[in-house]
């Protein structure tokens, strides 16, 4: 059998494909793969070494941060920022975008990142979650970067993935070529390749969804169910963890879609667009599957601010179809 290709040697064998890059994408990948070495060893250390619970202020979204959010916050901003490539920084725990050094004339790419999604689940030991998405910079090199780079369609994406802190960590990304899921090993540092090429099953029979929100939820979402639950052809399960990258990761392993609607008084849902849904989006797209708001593909919206929430639907293409005829009917 031969030897495991650690995130390094895979990173390194697809850069060896494009003879003429910089290299600055590589050293970006490696550095999220360091901040996420980090922020897994600080989130299975939580319970012990005192940091977990509230941190006493809140985030641009008003939500009470929790501590680890914080570190995971100043881990990735710290270690990004500190390498060439990055110009710029778009964070869900910054009320503003973070320019790096010369104002964002050098490095080449822009970062947007939801550095510990489903935070509310740290005291209780739920799985949580990294979710980044990687842009070329559109503004020349040598000029001060600006909001147009930062607010980017989901189809301009070079990269994006997430982190799990499960029950083991696992770093899942895409560069438009397929999906690769790999997971650490923390008794040496490395994450290892551990599922190649991932793709949505052909069929998914998983919904993932707030039950509470239905009778606020619009009635597309309520029409999806009434369908799944008519439907006898199939056995449907419910599976909400209430982490967004945990749900995502179990559907797109086992089949399913995850569901976070619009809703009554809150026509645009509740998830971010630039740093949970677009990067989640190209994953699910390279994986077979679908991702949709109210109105089409999320891939195609274009973002008007930092912050921009979006309704969201994504997972298994049989499973999205029936919510997009629920959408158009
Ligand atoms: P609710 C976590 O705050 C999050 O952004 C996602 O990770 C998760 O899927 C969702 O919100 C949970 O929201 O309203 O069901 O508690």
């Amino acid at each position: 059998m031969g030897k495991t290709k650690t995130l390094g040697e895979f990173i390194m064998d697809r850069q060896a494909a494009f003879p003429f890059v910089s290299g600055q994408l590589t050293r970006l990948l490696t550095d999220i793969s360091v901040a996420s070495k980090i922020v897994s060893h600080q989130v299975n250390r939580a319970g012990l070494a005192g940091i977990l619970g509230e941190a006493g202020s809140t985030n641009v979204q008003n939500e009470a941060q929790q501590k680890l959010d914080v570190l995971a916050d100043d881990t990735f901003m710290r270690i990004l920022s500190a390498g060439k490539s990055v110009a710029g920084i778009g964070s869900e725990e910054q009320d503003e975008v973070f320019i790096c050094e010369e104002e964002g004339r050098r490095g080449k790419y822009i970062v947007l990142i939801d550095p510990l999604d489903g935070s509310s689940n740290i005291d209780v030991n739920v799985s949580i979650g990294t979710i980044f998405s990687i842009y070329k910079r559109i503004t020349p090199i040598g000029e001060p970067i600006g909001e147009v780079d930062f607010l980017q369609k989901g189809t301009e994406q070079v990269a994006a993935g997430y982190v799990l802190y499960g029950s083991s960590s696992m770093l899942v990304y895409t560069t438009g070529t397929g999906v690769n899921g790999f997971t650490l090993d923390p008794a040496v540092g490395e994450f290892f390749l551990s599922h190649p090429m991932m793709i949505f099953p052909d069929v998914g029979k998983t919904y993932s969804l707030n039950g509470a929100l239905l009778d606020i939820c619009t009635e597309p979402t309520r029409q999806f169910l009434r369908r799944c639950q008519a439907d006898d052809s199939l056995d449907y399960r419910a599976r909400y963890i209430g982490s967004l990258v945990a749900d995502f990761h179990r559907n797109l392993i086992h089949g399913g879609i995850y569901i976070y609607p619009s809703l009554e008084h809150k026509p645009n849902g509740k998830l971010r667009l630039l740093y949970e849904c677009s990067p989640l989006s190209f994953i699910a797209e390279q994986a077979g599957g679908v991702a949709l708001h109210d109105n089409g593909r999320i891939m195609d919206v274009q973002p008007t601010e930092l912050h921009q929430r979006i309704p969201y639907y994504v997972g298994s293409k049989n499973l999205v179809d029936v919510m997009q005829e629920c959408l158009s009917s």
